[in-house]
């Protein structure tokens, strides 16, 4: 059942989410032992591959180039350190490595190209891989699956009606477009939204009613609460209600029964309690480690200690699916058998030159230059 058919109107859904909290979170539970192992949460750790400069006008992101933001704009990041930093992520207990870049889209260059080695390699580790690279085409979405891609996470972020007041340099259907091309990629797909970015409850709904729409519902749903950053459009909003997050968690549970819900960002203005009514209502996964993609999260062993408390247990790679094969890139094959080709000819005309007493010239300090 990938959606309750209990639920079809918005007013339906509406009711459903201002129901007495307790019933809701009941209502929740229930389905969520149904189609779930209650005690398993996924942990899955998020990487930054490639921070700030983004052209976007996103009112929420601290990445947004136009943005007064302490966030400090880095390249995409090397193939070796994110293996590193996905071992990593892996020893804490994280089934899932979902890699981000501040990118308004992606682009057929040599940096798509390094993503879908570190895709390659992040897959041969037995983790799941997931990224979050804005729009993307259909060949750019194959590209990704056949390098072993689990997951493409793209969020529609709120209802088409409230999107507007967020952002403007990209279109809504955009957005469904790129999910579509996930879709006919064979790639799994994760989209949800932001609460408390002064949106009404409608809103909310609006979110859901949108993934009702689609003839296959997203497999994977983040709810994330705003996390307010100094220097954005949105830098005042008052941090919501967490019975919000958990009415929005319980709501999202109840209308997609096999999905996994994922409670994202916000978790640190949640306390303990607030989250396990999430778990009891549904949330199926959290971001783990001490940063979201450029803001805090709770440390690893918070969630630890979190998990121990309420009797969770953190959710093995591909429980629910099979891993992915990673097909050779024919497009990465071709630049790396370039790239040898180049080195070896220099060195050959390197030798060439020290064997017709050529020394090459030592540059010692500038000034020599
Ligand atoms: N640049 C790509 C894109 O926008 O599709 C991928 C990275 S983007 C940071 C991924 C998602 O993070 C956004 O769609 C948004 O839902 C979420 N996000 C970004 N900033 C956030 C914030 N301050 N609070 C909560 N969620 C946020
Ligand atoms: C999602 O829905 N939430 C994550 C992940 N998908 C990529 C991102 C949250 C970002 C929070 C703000 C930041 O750390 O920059
Ligand atoms: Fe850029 Fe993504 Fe941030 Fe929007 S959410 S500004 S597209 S990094």
């Amino acid at each position: 059942m990938k959606v309750n058919p209990q639920y079809q109107t918005k007013q339906q859904l509406l009711d459903l989410y201002n129901k007495p909290l307790l019933e809701l979170v009941f209502e929740a539970a229930t389905i969520h032992r149904q189609f779930h192992n209650p005690r398993e949460v996924q942990m899955s750790s998020l990487l930054s591959i490639k921070t700030g400069g983004c052209s976007e006008d996103c009112g929420y992101c601290p990445q947004a180039a136009r943005y007064n933001t302490d966030v400090e704009a880095h390249k995409l990041m090397t193939v070796e350190s994110v293996i590193e930093q996905a071992k990593n992520a892996k020893a804490n207990g994280s089934s899932r490595l979902c890699m981000g870049a501040a990118w308004r889209e992606v682009r057929d260059n040599k940096d798509f190209d390094n993503v879908v080695e570190m895709v390659q390699e992040v897959n041969n580790l037995g983790m799941e891989v997931c990224c979050t690279l804005g729009m993307m085409n259909e060949n750019q979405a194959l590209r990704l699956k056949n390098a072993g891609l689990f997951a493409y996470n793209h969020n529609l972020d709120s209802s088409p009606e409230f999107y507007g007041d967020v952002i403007s340099t990209r279109e809504y259907e955009d957005r469904l477009n790129t999910i579509e091309n996930a879709r006919k990629a064979g790639i799994s797909v994760c989209s949800g939204g932001i609460i408390g970015m002064g949106e009404a409850v409608e809103d909310r709904i609006g979110l859901l009613m949108s993934y009702v729409k689609m003839e296959t519902p997203p497999e994977s749903i983040p709810i994330n609460a705003l996390v307010a950053v100094e220097g954005t459009p949105l830098e005042d909003q008052k941090p919501i209600e967490q019975w919000e997050m958990i009415r929005m968690v319980a709501t999202t549970r109840i209308l997609f029964p096999e999905a996994i819900v994922r409670l994202s960002a916000g978790r640190t203005k949640m306390n303990i309690e607030g989250q396990a009514l999430c778990f009891m209502a549904g949330a199926g996964s959290i971001f783990a480690g001490d940063k979201l993609l450029t803001t805090p999260n709770p440390e690893f062993n918070e969630d630890k200690e979190m998990f121990n408390i309420l009797g969770l247990l953190p959710k093995e790679p591909f429980k629910d699916a099979v891993q992915p094969v990673t097909i050779p890139d024919t497009q990465l094959e071709e630049r790396k058998r370039k790239e040898a080709l180049r080195e070896a000819e220099l060195l050959e005309a390197r030798k060439e030159a020290i064997n017709q007493g050529f020394e090459p010239r030592k540059v010692t300090s500038v000034e020599s230059l």
